[in-house]
């Protein structure tokens, strides 16, 4: 204690450890040269369990083709019911996008249509987050498949057929013909 009545405690992280989840009571008591007591308390929450978070399937079965593409997928998911109010947090491509927890604990995020057709086509990883009031993260992460890039649609070419003119004649039945082309992004 200094001369002004200030004092200091430093609680060992070894003690802090052992404190149990919730709310902590702590008293401080001073004692004067006669023995008289005085006592100071306050409480502290400990709080050192990170949320629950799980996501669902997006898109039916985590693959967004076109079709899929032109429309909002939302993303489902679940969280800890104590994180109502509290933000869930989903990174795609370098894009954020947010939910809000629900009193019964369920998240939706949207992932507008505008977003996921301006991303190649390819493997992503989707990657969520939500932190508690304390500070403590959760991040999980799913793979998902983009195949949305309608520059990467497959694209068909005819050759022309018969003899160059498209045209069955009677000689051209007494003979097989052959139908040609060629195709792009066909995996
Ligand atoms: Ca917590
Ligand atoms: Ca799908």
């Amino acid at each position: 204690m200094d001369t002004n009545g200030n004092w200091h405690v430093t609680l060992p992280a070894a003690d802090l450890q052992q404190l149990p989840e919730g709310n902590t009571p702590l008293q401080v008591t001073a004692t004067d040269i006669a023995g008289n007591h005085g006592t100071g308390s306050f409480s502290s929450l400990v709080d050192i369990t990170p949320p629950t978070l799980t996501l669902g399937t997006i898109a039916t079965d985590d693959i967004i083709n076109i079709q899929e593409a032109q429309s909002t997928q939302t993303l489902n998911g679940t969280a800890s019911v104590s994180e109502a109010g509290r933000t869930v947090t989903v990174a795609l491509g370098g894009q954020f996008y947010t939910g809000k927890v629900g009193n019964d604990g369920n998240w939706s995020v949207d992932l507008p249509s505008h977003a996921l057709a301006s991303l190649p086509n390819g493997v992503y990883s989707l990657v969520a987050s939500l932190t508690d009031a304390t500070g403590n993260v959760t991040q999980v992460t799913k793979t998902i498949t983009l195949d949305a890039n309608s520059a990467m649609r497959p694209t068909v070419t005819v050759n022309a057929f018969v003899s160059e003119d498209n045209t069955i004649s009677a000689a051209d039945t007494k003979v097989s013909q052959i139908l040609s082309g060629s195709t792009t992004n066909v995996e």
